[in-house]
């Protein structure tokens, strides 16, 4: 028989469980866009374990609209291996452009992150980072409605080696340990220049501040880069050159 009982605590238990397990990660990653999604996928993949906070219920970011709803994503030839590595379908357009399904690839970049060992707590608003001699060591959490109505709950920490700022436009992380510490001067992007934003932001991708990576379209924000719209090969090509640069210091 099916009881009400064994239903509740099926949920509380296990939640627990894994949020007690992931109290202390290797890599926190705040944001699941594509390119926290792409980094956090490669990190656990290289043997790191790795929690993903997003603030909002359905992972995805930007993705699931396309280009003003018209869900569809172009995404360029150079960043062709991560389409494949995660077995998503495009079909190509012109010389140098692939186009890939909005919904396919949002669904499927979630799926390949939980199933490469990617935890991800959805509902979950980064709201500070722990910050100790000089690097940051963590992320200091609420759930989101709590964010939203503005109760006065005290939030909860993670410890973490590296904390990646996937946030998109919000680089809340960013501002928040520039704020901090002055490590730093946040910019705001540009106007749209495609070619110049998609170079541009995996060149810049990386650390700035000791255990603290921007990625995705937080570089933009930090560096001040143009903006480029609906293609995401840059936002892929940056969130996998942080990840590589993690695995590469361990
Ligand atoms: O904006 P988003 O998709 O980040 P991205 O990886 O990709 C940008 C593209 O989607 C698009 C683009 C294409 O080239 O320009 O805009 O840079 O996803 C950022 C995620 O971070 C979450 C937010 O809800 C979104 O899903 N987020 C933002 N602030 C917080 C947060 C926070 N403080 N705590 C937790 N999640």
């Amino acid at each position: 028989m099916l009881q009400e009982l064994h239903v509740t605590r099926g949920i509380i238990e296990s939640f627990t469980k894994e949020l007690l397990d992931h109290t202390k990660v290797d890599v926190a990653i705040v944001g699941a866009g594509p390119s926290g999604l792409v980094a956090s996928y490669l990190l656990a993949k290289g043997g790191k374990k790795v929690a993903i906070f997003e603030r909002k219920l359905a992972p995805g970011g930007g993705i699931w609209g396309g280009g003003m709803l018209f869900n569809k994503v172009v995404v360029q030839k150079d960043a062709q291996h991560i389409l494949d590595e995660f077995e998503i379908n495009y079909s190509p357009y012109g010389e140098n452009y692939l186009i890939a399904d909005a919904v396919e690839l949002a669904s499927t970049l979630i799926s390949k992150a939980v199933k490469a060992g990617v935890k991800i707590f959805n509902g979950v608003h980064v709201e500070d980072v722990v910050i100790k001699n000089g690097k940051v060591n963590g992320v200091v959490i609420n759930w989101t409605p709590i964010d939203m109505v503005g109760l006065h709950v005290d939030p909860l920490v993670v410890e973490a080696d590296y904390v990646l700022d996937g946030t998109g436009h919000d680089a809340a992380i960013a501002k928040l340990v520039a704020k901090r510490t002055h490590c730093c001067d946040v910019k705001g992007m540009g106007a749209m220049w495609v070619n110049e934003a998609e170079k541009l932001v995996v060149e810049k991708s990386g650390e700035i501040y000791p255990g603290l990576y921007v990625m995705g379209m937080s570089t933009a924000e930090v560096y001040g880069l143009p903006r480029m719209g609906p293609i995401f090969g840059g936002m892929f090509l940056s969130g996998e050159k942080v990840a590589k640069e993690i695995l590469s210091r361990s």
